[in-house]
């Protein structure tokens, strides 16, 4: 196997041997042949018409779903993927017998099922030989997948955005032969924009269904009846396990990235919506443990699962684990009845932490706080803004953060989203004139929020440049949702962004090289310096 997807790649590298995630060398092979085959699958399609209509934007919605299943930590189960290789084979005769034509193996490669994990070896990512194109091969799939992700969520709420779905078509189609580096560039930054345009139209489907986030403080203690623990960021999961447990006797509970649910008007008239149990997803091994009740993982990130939760954890829409329950989808709705059961037998969670915790800040809230943010720069009381949004992980190396967080000068807001924020929102940071050092605006993709932020500054201080801001990007990242915001910052012109506490693997020194030049990316450093540095507006 060979993989660099994440930032824990072995050694700084790729696994090799077995993912540091838990991949298995089987499950890696699988990815691999599936992507290999959706890039078929979107050559043939594109073979009939390059447009979207009613027969290429199911077969888009699948490339998506089926996209967003190889992100990392999002499904481990080799049956489940075997499972989206055949509907894309059975895709790719349907094309063919309407008529599609393409000359690519990967659009007629034909091996027994048994041969699969063989075949899959001539076809992964090192088959692409050269360095940097296959570097910018793989940042932009590793965008794909991010826009891949939020796409899914947004067209489960009903909101689809043809554009989108023509981009990933043509993409994949053209990553099975682009060899022209400069193209391969344009299309990196492509891949930017269309991240910012499927944030935005997740944002509309969140806010739509559910309202706008306003400010909430969050209970992160816990009840005394059994409760359900609920992971991942599909929010019409959340909404449907809600309706589903109100007179039940069970309590909900979010963890990690779920967290965010809090923050919408529309789940607050649930009184059984207890709290926040835990912290980013990195940590379920020993929080899933003592929360003691059901938990459902709707999306990445589950982790290896150990004995002592195993007899009471489920798996929804793109997650897989092997032996564990799968809740599917059937005429657009879930019974999670059998979750629920789960959790009635169930002892109530064992406390870890208490108190509250703030969040709400996404673009509607803070621009209702517009005048009062802007007086606090103009009287200096707000020196400067620091996006601290992006992944936590297991690295230990991500205590920099926490240290980034208090090292911060008092006169700095933290604007964050994605689970990076555990590193530092349990802090007692303080406020300046009522506004919290610290302002959430939730899941990885509403790093959309902060960016609507930025331009809205931008145009109150009547600036040209995005860049003239006294804002600094202080990023981490650790799977492929960050690499699709990182890419649509680039996209809107961010420069000078820091990101940690690695750089991707996957970036040769080429490829690295265009990112430094062209818009002045760097490594997270030394705390002090990089604290220094970013007062300076460095
Ligand atoms: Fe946490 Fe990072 Fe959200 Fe993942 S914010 S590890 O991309 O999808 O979560
Ligand atoms: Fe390794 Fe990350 Fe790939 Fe898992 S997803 S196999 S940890 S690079």
């Amino acid at each position: 196997m060979f993989c660099y997807q994440c930032q824990e790649a072995a050694k700084g590298e790729g696994c090799t041997i077995r993912g540091v995630c838990g991949k298995a060398p089987e499950t890696a092979g699988l990815q691999d042949l599936l992507i290999f085959t959706l890039k078929g699958v979107s050559a043939l399609s594109r073979s009939l018409s390059q447009e979207i209509d009613d027969h290429s934007r199911p077969v888009a919605r699948f490339c998506a779903r089926a996209l967003f299943a190889t992100i990392t930590n999002a499904n481990f189960h080799n049956d489940r993927i075997r499972e989206m290789i055949r509907e894309a084979l059975s895709i790719r005769e349907e094309l063919k017998a309407r008529g599609a034509s393409a000359e690519h193996s990967a659009a007629n490669w034909n091996a027994r099922e048994a041969e699969w994990e063989n075949y899959a070896r001539a076809v992964g990512i090192m088959s692409e030989p050269d360095e940097d194109i296959r570097s910018l091969k793989e940042l932009i799939t590793y965008g794909l997948k991010g826009i891949c992700a939020y796409a899914t969520h947004a067209a489960v709420l009903n909101h689809e955005n043809d554009e989108i779905w023509a981009f990933l078509l043509s993409t994949l189609d053209s990553l099975l032969s682009e060899q022209d580096m400069q193209k391969l560039i344009a299309l990196t930054l492509k891949t930017g924009e269309t991240a910012v345009k499927t944030m935005a139209l997740l944002d509309g489907a969140n806010t739509e269904h559910y309202g706008n986030p306003e400010i909430t403080k969050v209970n992160i203690g816990v009840g005394n009846r059994p409760g359900i623990l609920v992971s991942g960021h599909d929010l019409k999961d959340f909404e449907e396990l809600l309706e589903q447990t109100k007179d039940s006797g069970v309590d909900i509970y979010t963890h990690s990235e779920m967290l965010p649910a809090h923050y919408y008007p529309r789940f607050k008239k649930y009184d059984h919506f207890v709290g926040n149990y835990g912290n980013a997803w990195w940590k379920q091994d020993k929080e899933f443990d003592s929360f003691n009740g059901a938990i459902l993982m709707t999306t990445n990130c589950i982790v290896p699962v150990r004995d002592a939760y195993k007899d009471r954890i489920f798996t929804t829409g793109v997650v897989g684990y092997p032996d564990i329950p799968h809740i599917e989808e059937v005429d657009g709705k879930k019974d999670f009845t059998p979750l629920i059961t789960r959790a009635l037998e169930c002892k109530a969670p064992q406390e870890i932490e208490n108190g509250e915790i703030t969040g709400g800040f996404a673009h509607a809230q803070v621009l209702s706080l517009a005048d009062k943010v802007v007086d606090a720069v103009k009287n200096g009381d707000i020196s400067r803004f620091v996006v601290m949004a992006g992944c936590d992980g297991r690295q230990k190396g991500r205590s920099y953060f926490s240290d980034v967080a208090e090292t911060l000068p008092d006169s700095t807001v933290i604007l964050t989203a994605g689970c990076a924020k555990y590193r530092y929102n349990k802090m007692d940071l303080g406020d300046i004139a009522g506004i919290p050092r610290v302002l959430d605006a939730g899941q990885c993709n509403d790093s959309y929020s902060l960016a609507l932020i930025a331009l809205k500054l931008k145009e109150v201080f009547g600036l040209d440049d995005i860049n003239e801001l006294p804002i600094s990007y202080d990023i981490a990242w650790y799977e492929q949702k960050a690499v699709a915001v990182l890419l649509a910052l680039l996209s809107l012109g961010v420069k000078g962004i820091r990101l940690g506490p690695t750089l991707p693997a996957f970036l040769s020194p080429n490829v690295a090289k265009v990112l430094v030049e062209n818009f002045n990316i760097k490594p997270t450093g030394e705390v002090e310096e990089d604290v220094q540095s970013i007062m300076a507006g460095n």
